[in-house]
């Protein structure tokens, strides 16, 4: 068992040291102790003393804690205001876990079940934990790079001046090593530039180990580059205070230079083997330089380990010192030095990832840590004398305040949206019209709209908002193609109030800047309403980003244009054929597709005001730039159906034989291929689906409640079929995957004829693809005789 702590060897906290005082380090000292006890502790239990009913192993990361638990302590119990926002790397979540227990705002049950139902998480979440966690973290690179989104949005608001710029927060990331591979870090890093990023802290957990085996070396030496490049301050902290003091010794310079000149996969292993592996590789490489014998002679085998893994990140007067002492906002890269398992038996194993300890290695551990049998849950075991001191301590941290850490920020109210007329359009059109007449409005929700898009504003249909609103930039700029009198319909100019973010094409940012101002009531105190925009079938290369975003419940509307084949000429690599069931499927994302303009304008209402509501959801609208003739309508009574999901846009008699069934722009097949069924079958219904989404869930809830629950409310889509004969054939229609749709026949039993779109798509017109695919009016015709002729 390799020692636990090294600070028994370091030197004492110098006199000089204004940032930190010996006592406060000694005192954060034992406070890590026990977070690492607890972390350690708290997988142990989970894996084996918990009972377990199906016999898998339950895990947890003792090693990447152990990695992460000295530069935790000093943040929550050294450094942290309230105000700033904290993504904890995902596997450190036991850490987390311990220090907001320590801090009285985590409960033993829930260490207690941890990663069972109902307890501590695996990685932090916002919704699901209990604790004070700011930022969902788990897919690695996403939580990290979301708190450059959540600075910006910040500044947006002090910019605006609805937030104090005392009350800026710093927007903190803890970060594992092996996360910088994820392409996205870069893509934040290259947005954070061009938006002057500020008060942002990525701290690196530099260990040397990714999950599956030592991370390159040779990269390594470029990260400081990258981010000094994208205007970031990179802060090295390679080397502990005891291995700074002992480079100052004779022979210490050949030291530092052995150290400084080791390849990660050595550090590693040497770690692993301890104090005898290091001195006999000392002695064979640099023994023969002047007094390195007489050095290493002064270390018995375990000092020398405690010196070798003396590393930057481990040692908490360094840490206090330096996170202290930055005064500026500039935004920050901490490389901090530290060993994957540190002061575990397993550390710098290269296959310690998942690795556990035993039971005899925990009972080695807690004699180590003088933590008494039986006491193990006890946040102050085996320190009788100082529990006081060390609560007094605990209750005075800074970060540790008794008010929540969020927000509960005021619902703006949605007034009507304006009537998009009965002239032929798109919903692309009718979006921009809708937003167009926001900007110009005085309504309170439009001063709190942010809208952003990855490089298609403007062919989103954005432009009009933007026109008015403006981009928002920090420093401001001018259109300087209209300060030129160049002729253009588009002002592109930036200021402080602006309300448009401006992206580069990369829909992970797209989609990370709407969690971050889709959190902005509950993270600043101020709610934003989001409205992002982007090519429907791009949601697929954001689409862990969009998933990250509504997982932390962030609010926001998504409005996707042009999707599916309609797009026509553009072809199949910016065709859509799959996002309608991403929209089914996506928690906390409902899904539309309006066919008809009247339509768009009640569901953006809806989504406005649904977007707001504390059970409410983020709101995903699939649009269309294909012109459409708009329906006349006979009376209201349609809207309520259409806002569950779907209404009959043609009734069909009671008892009829046959329905078609559509969503979105094949509506204009749909009821040309409908007047024809109607002269055979003159009963026959045509049901528009602007939610699929809605009236699957709706529909699977309820089947669900079956047997469960003693009143089980008939669904609204079973309500509607159930004017249908039992016998009744279905053909179902849409711009996308026919399994959106298909499903309709098991509500009430019906035959389904299923006509989509299951193929990539090439280039055409939209009458010769929907031939082509299937979803054009013949083809509808055709599948309603087929259905016809089924039994
Ligand atoms: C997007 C994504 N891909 C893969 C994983 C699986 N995974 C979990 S941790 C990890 C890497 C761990 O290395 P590092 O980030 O250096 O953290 P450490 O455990 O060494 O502190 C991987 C690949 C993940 N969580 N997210
Ligand atoms: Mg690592």
């Amino acid at each position: 068992m390799a020692k636990a702590t090294t600070r028994e060897t370091a030197p004492k906290v110098s006199s000089e040291n204004s940032l930190v005082s010996a006592a406060e380090v000694e005192t954060i000292n034992k406070l890590y102790d026990r977070v690492q006890w607890l972390a350690s502790w708290t997988i142990h239990n989970a894996n084996n003393i918990r009972p377990s009913a199906d016999g898998l192993k339950v895990g947890g990361h003792q090693a990447s804690s152990a990695s992460l638990a000295t530069i935790l302590s000093a943040l929550y119990f050294g450094v942290l205001k309230p105000e700033d926002r904290v993504a904890v790397k995902p596997h450190a979540s036991p850490v987390f876990h311990a220090i907001q227990y320590l801090f009285g705002k985590q409960t033993r049950d829930q260490l207690e079940r941890f990663r069972s139902i109902g307890g501590a998480q695996s990685y932090p979440s916002r919704t699901k934990d209990k604790d004070d966690v700011d930022f969902s973290t788990g897919s690695v690179g996403l939580g990290v790079a979301v708190t450059a989104f959540a600075s910006l949005v910040q500044d947006h608001l002090i910019d605006k001046g609805v937030m104090d710029e005392e009350k800026a927060g710093r927007m903190i990331a803890l970060m594992g090593d092996a996360e910088l591979d994820e392409g996205n870090i870069y893509e934040a890093l290259i947005e954070g530039y061009k938006h002057n990023l500020r008060n942002c802290w990525w701290i690196i957990d530099y260990n040397r180990q990714s999950l599956d085996a030592i991370t390159s070396d040779r990269m390594f030496t470029r990260f400081t580059d990258i981010f000094e490049t994208t205007g970031w301050k990179v802060i090295n902290l390679k080397y502990g205070k005891m291995q700074q003091a002992a480079f100052k010794k004779p022979g210490g310079i050949a030291l530092q230079e052995w150290i400084d000149e080791c390849p990660n996969d050595l550090y590693s292993a040497l770690t692993y083997k301890g104090g005898a592996a290091w001195r006999e590789r000392l002695l064979a490489d640099i023994g023969s330089k002047r007094s390195v014998t007489a050095l290493l002679e002064s270390y018995d085998d375990e000092d020398l380990q405690a010196l070798m893994t003396n590393l930057g990140g481990h040692d908490m007067e360094l840490l206090l010192e330096t996170f202290r002492s930055i005064d500026s906002d500039q935004p920050h890269c901490f490389i901090c030095y530290t060993v994957k398992g540190y002061g575990l038996p397993f550390q710098g194993h290269k296959d310690n990832h998942a690795g556990l300890m035993n039971p005899t290695q925990m009972e080695e551990l807690r004699k180590l840590m003088g933590v008494p049998e039986g006491q193990e849950w006890d946040k102050f075991a085996g320190m009788d004398d100082e529990a006081e001191a060390l609560q007094d301590y605990l209750s005075n941290v800074p970060f540790n305040t008794p008010e929540h850490r969020r927000y509960d920020a005021a619902v703006l109210p949605v007034p009507e949206l304006m009537d998009l007329g009965s002239s032929k359009q798109s919903t692309q059109v009718g979006f921009g019209k809708i937003m167009n007449a926001m900007a110009k409005s005085s309504d309170a929700i439009a001063d709190n709209i942010i809208t952003t898009s990855p490089d298609v504003t403007v062919s989103t249909n954005l432009g009009g908002w933007v026109n008015q609103r403006g981009i928002y930039g920090r420093e401001g700029q001018e259109d300087t193609f209209k300060s030129e009198k160049v002729m253009s319909p588009q002002i592109w100019r930036s200021h402080k109030g602006g309300q448009h973010l401006e992206l580069g094409i990369a829909e992970n940012n797209l989609f990370l800047a709407l969690a971050a101002m889709g959190l902005s009531g509950s993270l600043f105190g101020e709610r934003l309403i989001p409205v992002g925009t982007l090519y429907d079938p791009f949601i697929n290369r954001g689409l862990d980003a969009l998933n990250y975003a509504c997982y932390q419940d962030a609010r926001f509307m998504l409005v996707a244009t042009p999707s599916g084949v309609t797009l026509a000429p553009e072809g199949g690599a910016h065709q859509s054929i799959h996002t309608p069931v991403i929209g089914m499927a996506q928690d906390k994302l409902v899904y539309f597709e309006p066919a008809y303009n009247d339509e768009l304008r009640h569901i953006m209402q809806w989504g406005f005001e649904h977007m707001q509501k504390p059970e409410g959801d983020s709101v995903y609208l699939r649009l269309s730039t294909r012109p459409l003739e708009q329906p006349e309508r006979d009376g209201d009574a349609w809207i309520a159906d259409m806002l569950k999901g779907a209404y009959w846009e043609h009734a069909p008699e009671e008892g009829a034989e046959f329905a078609i069934i559509y969503t979105g722009a094949v509506a204009l097949e749909a009821n040309e291929a409908l007047q024809e069924v109607l002269e055979d079958i003159p009963g026959a219904g045509l049901l528009a689906v602007p939610s699929p989404d809605l009236i699957h869930k709706e529909w699977s809830s309820s089947v669900a409640a079956l047997g469960k629950e003693s009143v089980v409310v008939q669904s609204h889509i079973d309500a509607l079929l159930s004017r249908l004969s039992p016998n009744a054939k279905l053909v179902t229609v849409i711009d996308g995957v026919p399994a959106t749709l298909s499903w309709l026949g098991a509500v009430r039993g019906h035959r389904v004829m299923p006509l989509g779109i299951d193929r990539f798509g090439q280039s055409g017109d939209i009458n010769q693809l929907y031939e082509e695919y299937r979803i054009g009016t013949e083809a509808i015709l055709d599948a309603c005789a087929s259905a016809f002729a089924m039994k």
